[in-house]
C-alpha cells in the first residue's frame, strides 16, 4: 500500500429503504443483491477501494441483513499482516439517537464516532448502487493538487438524464461555483456546462455528481456535527451549502459509470455486460471484481444454444435456447426452456436426490427452472422454483403488478426470491 492510499478511508452508502429495488431488496439489504451472476452489488465499490490500494472500508447500510454478514464475513479476509476490513456499520439505536439513518449526510454523521479511532487524512465517500471501474487514487491526487476542502467526482450527462442528478458548474480551476439537486428540465438551459469536444459531439452537456466525494478529515467533522449538524443529506444541503464557503473541487470522469438504482437499470446494467464489447470489463487482468470464492463446478450443458449470454459456474443446463441473458451461480434449467433477455440470479444450494423426489411426489417443483418454459424480460431473484411449462413474458407494455410471487415493474417481471410457481403458470 502506497502512502497516499493509507491516508484514506472509504464509507460506503449502501442503501436507504431500498425501495426503488423492491422486491429484491425484500429479504436483503441493498448492498447484498446480486448482479452479474455471482457478485452482488457492495462488490463493485469495495473492489474499486481494493484496486486503487484502499483496504479500509465501512459500509452503512440501513438494516443489517444476513446474507450481507455473510457475504462480508466470508469474502473480504485480510491477512494479519494488513490494516485492511471491511466493516458493516447498521443504522443503530444509541440512548441519544433513537432514529435510523435520515439521509446520507446523516448516515455518515453516525459511522463519525467509528471512524475518529482511525488515522486518516481523507474520507472517500461511495454511493452502493453504481457500476463502474474507477481509479480513486487520481481523484485523490487531484483532492491534493487543487487544494481542495471537498471533491465530488463527476460525469458529463445529456439533457434526458440531467434531472435524475445534482448538476453543477465549475470555473477554469475545476472549483465547483454552483451545484443544483435533481434540477426540474426547464431549468437546465441554464446549467449548461462546457464538457469538452468530444463530449459535445455526444451531447452530453450537463456535469453530473457521480455521488463520490472526497472530503478532508477535518472539515467533514466539522460539517456534520456542528456547522450542518441538522442537514441530513449530502445532494440536498452539504454540498450546496458548501459552495461558496469552501473550496469545493469537481473532478471530472469520463469512463462507464452508471447508476443501478432501480430495478430498469439494474435489469439494463446487467444485460449489458452480454455485449461483444461491454462498457464494464469483467474480463480484465488488473481491475480485479472480488467477491466470494465459492469454488463451484464448472457449469455443464446439454442441447443447449446459446447466443450473447453470460453463464456463471455450479450451472446444470439443459434449455434449448439461452439469447442475451445471465445466468447465476447454480442455476438449474430444464430440456426445451428458453430464456431470453433475462437475468437469473441463479441458487444458494443444491437439492439433493433425496429432496427431489420427496418434493415431485409432493408436486413441489425442484429448485431452478423446469422444462417447456419461455421466459423472456424478467429478473428471477435467488431459489425460485418455477414448473414445466411457466410462460413469463415481461415487456410489451406489461402494467405495473403486485403479486404475491411477483412484481412487474417498467414492463420487467421480477419473480421474487424463494417464489415457487406450479407447472404452467402464465404472467
Ligand atoms: P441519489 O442516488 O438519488 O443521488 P441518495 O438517494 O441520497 O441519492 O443515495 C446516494 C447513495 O446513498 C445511494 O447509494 C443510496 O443507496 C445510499 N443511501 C441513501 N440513503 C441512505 C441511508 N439512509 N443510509 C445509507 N445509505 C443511504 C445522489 C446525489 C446526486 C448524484 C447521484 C449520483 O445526491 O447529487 O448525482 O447520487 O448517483
Ligand atoms: P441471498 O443471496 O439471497 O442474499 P443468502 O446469502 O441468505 O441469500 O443465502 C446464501 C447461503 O445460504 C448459501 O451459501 C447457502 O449455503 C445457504 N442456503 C440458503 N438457503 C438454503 C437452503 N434452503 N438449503 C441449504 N442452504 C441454503
Amino acid at each position: 500500500m502506497d502512502s497516499q492510499s493509507k491516508s484514506v478511508v472509504a464509507v460506503i452508502l449502501g442503501g436507504g429503504a431500498g425501495t426503488r429495488l423492491h422486491p429484491l431488496t425484500a429479504s436483503r439489504s441493498k448492498p447484498a443483491v446480486p448482479i452479474a451472476g455471482k457478485y452482488r452489488l457492495v462488490d463493485i465499490p469495495i473492489s474499486n477501494c481494493i484496486n486503487s490500494g484502499i483496504s479500509r472500508m465501512f459500509v452503512l447500510t440501513q438494516y443489517n441483513s444476513a446474507s450481507l454478514n455473510r457475504h462480508i464475513k466470508n469474502t473480504y479476509l485480510f491477512s494479519a499482516f494488513s490494516t485492511g476490513f471491511v466493516d458493516i456499520l447498521a443504522a443503530e439505536q444509541t440512548p441519544d439517537n433513537p432514529s435510523w439513518y435520515q439521509g446520507t449526510a446523516d448516515a455518515v454523521r453516525q459511522s463519525l464516532r467509528h471512524l475518529q479511532t482511525f488515522d486518516f487524512e481523507y474520507v472517500l465517500i461511495l454511493s452502493g448502487d453504481q457500476l463502474y471501474q474507477m481509479d480513486f487514487c487520481e481523484m485523490i491526487d487531484h483532492h491534493k493538487k487543487t487544494g481542495a476542502d471537498i471533491s465530488i467526482a463527476t460525469i458529463p450527462v445529456p439533457a434526458r438524464e440531467a434531472s435524475e442528478f445534482g448538476i453543477l458548474k465549475a470555473d477554469d480551476n475545476h472549483m465547483i461555483t454552483s451545484f443544483i439537486e435533481k434540477p426540474k428540465q426547464d431549468l437546465l438551459p441554464d446549467w449548461i456546462s462546457d464538457t469538452g469536444e468530444e463530449m459535445k459531439t455526444e451531447g452530453r452537456l450537463y456535469l453530473a455528481s457521480m455521488g463520490i466525494y472526497v472530503f478532508s478529515r477535518k472539515l467533514l467533522f466539522e460539517l456534520l456535527e456542528d456547522k450542518m449538524k441538522d442537514a441530513t443529506d449530502f445532494g440536498k444541503q452539504i454540498l450546496p451549502q458548501s459552495i461558496g464557503t469552501y473550496k469545493v473541487a469537481s473532478y471530472q470522469y469520463e469512463g462507464y459509470w452508471t447508476d443501478i438504482g432501480n430495478i430498469y437499470s439494474f435489469y439494463e446494467a446487467n444485460l449489458a455486460l452480454t455485449d461483444a464489447l461491454p462498457p464494464f470489463n469483467l474480463f480484465d487482468n488488473t481491475n480485479t471484481v472480488y467477491t466470494r470464492a465459492r469454488m463451484l463446478p464448472p457449469a455443464k450443458f446439454t442441447g443447449s444454444t446459446l447466443e450473447k449470454s453470460i453463464v456463471a459456474e455450479g450451472s446444470i443446463i439443459h434449455a434449448s435456447n439461452i439469447r442475451g441473458s445471465v445466468v447465476g451461480i447454480r442455476s438449474r434449467i430444464g430440456e426445451e426452456t428458453e430464456i431470453i433477455d433475462s437475468y437469473l440470479m441463479g441458487n444458494d444450494y443444491y437439492e439433493t436426490l433425496a429432496q427431489l423426489l420427496a418434493n415431485e411426489e409432493k408436486g413441489v417443483p425442484a429448485v431452478g427452472i423446469g422444462q417447456r418454459c419461455h421466459i423472456e424480460h424478467a429478473i428471477i431473484d435467488k431459489n425460485c422454483r418455477i414448473g414445466n411449462d411457466v410462460r413469463i413474458i415481461g415487456g410489451n407494455k406489461l402494467a405495473n403488478t403486485e403479486h404475491e410471487l411477483y412484481t412487474v415493474k417498467d414492463e420487467i417481471v421480477v419473480v421474487k426470491k424463494n417464489a415457487v410457481l406450479p407447472d404452467g403458470f402464465t404472467i
